[in-house]
């Protein structure tokens, strides 16, 4: 079990994005730096996520890289992940922790403050901000909730918190300006040819923006 620590950039896979096949993109990704990968499917069959999910779960925990699984509490077990990813959609969250306990990790999607404070409450390992901007990689999530949150977030909640949907080397600035210590990019780094350096490059920006504000 890697403890979590979410400062910094999270990864999560894409297949439809991916160029080299997930498996690569993981390992990139981790020679790149990321200390939390996801690992999100919606498309395999059961058999082929569990078997390609154990497969990036033993890279990630050589690594000491916390490993979630998205929406899929079952597939968490099966492959001995760190934690899960739910969003509305999905288990809920009391049922999800009944099955997990408490040493594995729930993350939760939510849209405003409020519903991150009752996450909170239930005992929610962190929460995912979402979406901050437009977006065109996950479908049907309604009207972009942009910075205010992030600010109000850093303000009022205790529980470590991650922002994604739209974001872009062109407004991380802002995101980080407006408090976020994690963020989330998926097509923003898909985009490039070499996933390990544009990892690298994000990383850079999070960990300079970081020291200029001590
Ligand atoms: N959850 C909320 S928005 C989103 C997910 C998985 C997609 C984010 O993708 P991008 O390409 O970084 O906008
Ligand atoms: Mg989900």
């Amino acid at each position: 079990m890697t403890a979590l620590d979410l400062r910094g950039l999270y990864f999560i896979t894409d297949r439809n994005l991916s160029r080299k096949g997930i498996v690569e993109d993981v390992k990139s990704a981790i020679r790149g730096g990321v200390k939390i990968v996801q690992y999100r499917e919606k498309e395999k069959c059961t058999r082929k996520m569990i078997e390609e999910a154990k497969e990036i779960g033993k890279i990630c925990s050589a690594n000491n890289v916390v490993f979630i699984v998205d929406d899929r509490v079952d597939v968490a077990l099966a492959v001995g992940a760190d934690g899960v990813h739910i969003g509305e959609h999905d288990i809920d969250f009391e049922t999800a922790r009944k099955i997990l306990g408490n040493e594995k990790i729930i993350g939760v999607s939510v849209r405003s403050l409020e519903d991150a404070k009752k996450f909170e409450k239930l005992g929610a390992d962190y929460i995912s901000f979402s979406p901050i901007f437009e977006t065109t990689t996950k479908k049907d999530i309604g009207n972009p909730i942009g910075l205010d949150v992030i600010k109000q977030a850093k303000k009022e909640l205790r529980t470590t918190f991650t922002v994604i949907g739209g974001i872009t080397q062109e407004n991380l600035e802002d995101v980080l300006n407006a408090g976020a210590d994690s963020v989330c990019m998926i097509s923003a780094i898909f985009k490039k040819d070499d996933v390990e350096s544009e990892v690298r490059r994000i990383r850079g920006i999070i960990k300079r923006h970081k020291e200029s504000q001590h």
